[in-house]
């Protein structure tokens, strides 16, 4: 066998790659895409190779949620591009700065039938920022941090780089002009102006009642913490918005009575889109401030709300106005914050039977039961992860659970990500318990990623909760239509516990709330990617009204 001579374009990238500080590559494998494998090698890049390229990206995508570095997911072209694609969905809503790579047909066959031979940048381009083919072995790397720069600026998003087969095979001129410099990954910066941050924190200190909403960018630990120092310095709720129910997701608890109320809006990052009822969410007597990277969603929010209710607006970053705005609201002074106890108690209400509640009927759990039983593993451990997936049982897990991290679904509202992203989340955080609950149907999607895990040695929870059913459509049957009217969303008893099992993992079944504690130990304690499937009553999500 010849060793590499270290001067293809796929060594070029590959090196590009190590500069960008890239720590795993999330893949399966594919003709175009061999050179890349090999010169990953040399850089001592590690592959993550799963058994279907949607998992790779949903696992970039959770990578890049809790590391805040780019996820770099790279697929084969053709039909394992288009296999791709609809986790890029997931990650474009989400805010997730994921570089895509897909291998292609070769520069020199396009046109002339070539293997595979597919417009891999057409298909990507409305799932991303950018998306966009390599030209030549020399300009590959470069091209490379164009979109990491890209992902990385302003909102974050996926780009797409196709990589002709032939340019990384070809031969550089130079090698050492072919590797961008660190400073080329760095992303482009839009601070909020002193002047817009004054002006915003004198509106929130003259209002009675004032909310600042943020959007998925703002979801990531750091986000989070940005978002917290804001309203520790402001006295002002910050509240994150990343569900598909929007101002219904219950892990917001009775956040829409507050926000009903509020008289000012300050929107960072926050798009007007279906989750704010394309803004007949934002109450009809309130101001609302915009800050957003993107002029279009500042224009949007304009057309949405009517020009003269969005009393200012402001270019801006999410992470460098949130910054801003604490570092002015800190040097303002204490503010009262009894409003902000008030939404804060909103967002945290559940039902006071929920902490005792059990199934009506033998042989199942109720969903808040099941929960139950998960809650002391995640406050077990500072970095411990939460992924929730599914209709309505994902619905179920974000109403009853918090963890230090937390991945979902997302605004995308896409099933089927739950376990790429455990696993992600797993090689993330090898010392903290990751657990994700998903529905029976979800559990369908990628559950040969059991195999990878087992490869991966990254021993998630999967805790199933099996109602036998796509429960999520079927409660739109029975409202829309009536029980008799229901079809295609029942599904089996089937054991996923044993589907873990058979690929290597541990499994066990649950019937009784009363085994669930010690069946989550046991699974933890295997050390084995695991599945707990639990039988649970098909209830429908809660939706919060304290009335
Ligand atoms: C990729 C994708 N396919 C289909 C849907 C529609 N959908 C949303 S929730 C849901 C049911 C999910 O079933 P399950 O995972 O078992 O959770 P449950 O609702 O039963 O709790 C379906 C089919 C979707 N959102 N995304």
């Amino acid at each position: 066998m010849s060793q590499s001579n270290g001067r293809r374009g796929a060594d070029v990238l590959a090196a590009s790659l190590a500069r960008a500080g890239v720590r795993r590559v999330f893949s399966l494998s594919g003709n175009h895409i061999m050179p890349l494998y090999d010169a990953l090698l040399d850089q001592r890049i590690p592959i993550v190779h799963v058994r279907h390229e949607g998992a790779a990206v949903h696992m970039a995508d959770a990578w890049a949620r809790l590391t805040g570095e780019i996820g770099v997911a790279l697929l084969t072209g053709g039909p394992g591009h288009a296999n791709g694609l609809s986790a890029l969905f997931t990650a474009q809503a989400a805010e997730s700065p994921v570089v895509l790579l897909s291998g292609q047909a070769p520069l020199g066959q396009i046109g002339r039938g070539a293997f595979q031979e597919l417009d891999q940048v057409a298909l990507a381009a409305p799932l991303t920022k950018l998306s966009f083919a390599a030209t030549s072995p020399q300009q590959v790397g470069h091209e490379f941090a164009r979109a990491v720069s890209v992902a990385i600026s302003g909102r974050p998003a996926p780009v797409y780089l196709s990589l002709p087969s032939d340019v990384l095979e070809s031969s550089v001129d130079d090698l050492g002009s072919a590797v961008p410099q660190g400073a080329a990954f760095v992303p482009s910066v839009t601070p909020l102006s002193d002047g817009a941050a004054t002006g915003i924190v004198s509106a929130l200190r003259a209002a009675t009642r004032p909310l600042v909403i943020t959007g998925p960018a703002s979801m990531t630990r750091r986000g989070r913490a940005l978002g917290a120092a804001l309203e520790q310095a402001s006295g002002v709720a910050v509240v994150g918005m990343e569900s598909p129910r929007g101002v219904n997701d219950p892990s917001l608890g009775a956040f829409s009575e507050v926000l009903a109320r509020a008289d000012l809006i300050v929107l960072v990052g926050k798009p007007i889109d279906f989750t704010l009822q394309l803004g007949a969410a934002i109450p009809a007597g309130s101001q609302v401030i915009v800050v957003d990277p993107d002029v279009a969603l500042i224009e949007r929010a304009q057309r949405a709300l009517g020009v003269s209710r969005v009393v200012m607006s402001a270019v801006a970053d999410s992470g460098a106005a949130l910054t801003a705005l604490a570092s002015v609201a800190q040097r303002s002074g204490p503010a009262a914050s009894a409003w902000r106890d008030e939404v804060r108690a909103a967002i945290a209400w559940r039902p006071a039977a929920w902490s005792t509640i059990v199934a009506d009927s033998p042989g199942v759990l109720h969903p808040v039961e099941m929960c139950r039983a998960l809650q002391p593993v995640l406050d077990s451990h500072p970095e411990a992860v939460l992924v929730a997936d599914g209709g309505e049982i994902g619905q179920w897990a974000q109403a009853c659970l918090s963890a230090p991290n937390r991945v979902i679904n997302g605004v995308a509202g896409s099933i089927g990500a739950a376990l790429p992203f455990a696993l992600a989340a797993k090689i993330v955080y090898p010392q903290a318990p990751v657990i994700a609950v998903l529905g029976d149907g979800t559990f369908g999607f990628h559950p040969a990623e059991f195999d990878t895990a087992v490869r991966e040695q990254a021993p998630f929870v999967a805790v199933v909760g099996n109602d036998q059913c796509w429960n999520a459509e079927y409660q739109i049957q029975l409202r829309e239509y009536g029980v008799e009217r229901a079809v295609g969303c029942e599904l089996l008893p089937t054991r996923y516990d044993q589907v873990a099992v058979g690929f290597g993992g541990y499994g066990e079944q649950v019937t009784r709330g009363a085994d669930l504690p010690a069946a989550v130990a046991r699974a933890a304690a295997s050390g084995r990617p695991a599945c707990l499937n639990v039988m649970i009553e098909r209830f429908a999500a809660p939706t919060f009204s304290r009335r």
